[in-house]
């Protein structure tokens, strides 16, 4: 049976951290079920062992053959928990199903029943925005209270306007968006923070050790400040400053089992760049052993090209009507095994609003991508899978973080960095006005209220990952070669690779296709 070849069970063993003898590995390899085999064994060796012997299997194999009515694949429920034992049964339904394929090909067998996705901040057809300028002021607000909470317990604080009647020289504290950021006559810096009453200016002096996270601020997060009153209370000298920031000590939640998911984002059907080969590897690969694990698929925008999202975009379409390229693309999804979970938010190049937050995508584009039931969701939006929760935004903000942050804090070769600086400030994009486009709502949906295990972007077309006080932070790269563009500004792609990550252990692999 070839799909039970020794070189089968070897790298099946050591996926479970394994070692074996080469005896022990011939003597699976014979056995009547060699999957279930390989199962019984890896629950018959003593828990301390590193290497599966061969002594190992003969008591498997004498046992099985000395079991009344030659039930050996009922799992031994003396030694096994409920829950052991529904996944015993399911691996080695497994198993059986993997010896069916043909020609030795390898046959995807997954138990949905073991899945567990949940949407947590989706909000298509949540929007309320009018448009109107109270809806900024909304914004705004929800944004302010809700950072703000993560920041109140830490200082002593007082609004804008009460600051201004204390007496010079008092120790005051605030908690504001940053409104403006000025350098003085004399090198120092003034920042001024505005909370729902005013604004008031604080100053921080360039000897100070705060100077060095003046070039981290970007206009509109949410910042504490603590700091002396001047003499006439019109200006606060700053002692020290905070951010919302994601506490040192959290503590990702990690899946119970060993399952993957698979990140990507930037498409980009429809254009001349797409990579169809690199794309038709990554499915092919997704349904061979290698990928066994791979349950879930999550997409970070920019499914297809789009069209006039860029000046002179045009000439670089391989496909130039929208519908043809969700059409295109849907086809391409198809590839992929039918058994993945898929979830979808959209970015820039898509057919929805391009402000943030955009919500997914209209009834008529769900249902040309109705493929593998995908689940479609705002951008950004949280889905918790198998306990682990993950923030998928698109990715737009990066753009400016990077331009606006020193280079060591911020670049196109580190995008997890610049996703850092997105956590610290508890927000995927705090500046308002540049490359970001934000949508007026009652509610601030681009906040980060709870802490992500890991936090998905996509958008720069940069392969890069990290954890950020144990936030697993991946930037997925794409499926776009370098466009005109990108050559003229140097933009060096990170195309077709796909990152693996380990739902219960968060370790990333990186799968190349290009
Ligand atoms: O953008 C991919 C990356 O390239 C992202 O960092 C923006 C940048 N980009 C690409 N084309 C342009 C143009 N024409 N102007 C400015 N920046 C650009 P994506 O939107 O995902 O294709
Ligand atoms: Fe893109
Ligand atoms: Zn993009």
């Amino acid at each position: 049976m070839p799909l039970e070849g020794p070189a089968r069970i070897v790298s099946e063993l050591t996926n479970r951290g394994y070692n074996a003898e080469r005896e022990a590995v011939t003597l699976i390899a014979s056995a009547d079920d060699p999957g279930a085999t390989l199962e019984r064994v890896v629950d018959a060796v003593p828990e301390d062992a590193l290497v599966v012997e061969c002594d190992h299997v003969r008591s498997v194999l004498d046992s099985s053959r000395g079991s009344a009515g030659g039930d050996a694949d009922r799992p031994d429920t003396s030694t096994s928990t409920g829950d052991d034992s529904r996944n015993h049964r399911d691996t080695e339904a497994r198993s059986a199903v993997e010896t069916m394929g043909s020609d030795g090909g390898f046959e995807r067998s997954v138990d949905p029943s073991q899945r567990d996705l949940e949407i947590v901040g989706d909000m298509t057809g949540q929007s309320t925005g009018t448009g109107e300028y109270r809806d900024f002021v909304s914004v705004f607000r929800d944004r302010l209270d809700r950072l703000g909470s993560k920041l109140r317990g830490r200082v002593n604080h007082r609004p804008a306007t009460a600051i201004e009647d204390m007496p010079g020289g008092s120790e005051v504290a605030m908690v504001g968006l940053v409104n403006d950021v000025r350098s003085t006559a004399s090198g120092h810096w003034l920042i001024e923070l505005e909370d729902a009453t005013g604004t008031f200016p604080w100053l921080v002096m360039k000897d100070r050790e705060y100077v060095d996270l003046v070039d981290q601020l970007l206009y509109d997060e949410v910042l504490a400040m603590e700091g002396t009153l001047s003499d006439d209370s019109g200006i606060a000298f700053v002692d020290s400053l905070y951010f919302p920031d994601v506490p040192r000590t959290h503590d990702p939640s990690t899946a119970d089992r060993h399952v993957q998911a698979a990140l990507i984002s930037d498409v980009h059907v429809g254009s001349q760049e797409f990579m169809a080969d690199a794309w038709n590897r990554f499915a092919d690969w997704l349904h061979t052993e290698a990928a066994a694990h791979v349950e879930y698929l999550l997409i970070a925008g920019d499914m297809v090209e789009g069209v006039g999202v860029y000046p002179n975009q045009d000439e670089e379409l391989d496909i130039v009507d929208i519908y043809e390229q969700y059409e295109a693309f849907s086809e391409h999804l198809k590839r992929v095994p039918g058994d993945l979970e898929i979830v979808m938010i959209p970015g820039n190049h898509d057919a929805v609003r391009l402000a943030e937050p955009q919500p997914g995508f209209d009834e008529d584009l769900r249902e040309i991508m109705s493929a593998h039931d995908a689940r479609i969701v705002s951008n950004p939006s949280t889905v918790t899978v198998e306990g682990v929760s993950v923030l998928m935004y698109h990715g737009v903000s990066l753009d400016e973080v990077i331009a606006e942050l020193p280079e060591e804090k911020a670049s196109y070769d580190e995008p997890h960095r610049a996703m850092y600086q997105l956590l610290k400030k508890r927000h995927v994009a705090p500046q308002f006005g540049g490359h970001t486009r934000l949508a007026p709502e009652k509610k601030d949906y681009l906040a980060i209220d709870e802490v992500p295990d890991i936090f998905h972007t996509g958008h720069v077309h940069k392969l890069g990952f990290g954890k950020y006080h144990n936030v697993l932070a991946i930037n997925s790269g794409c499926w776009q070669a370098q466009t005109d563009f990108q050559k003229s500004v140097n933009i060096d792609p990170d195309a077709g690779y796909a990152p693996i990550v380990d739902l219960d252990t968060l370790d990333v692999t990186v799968q190349k296709f290009s």
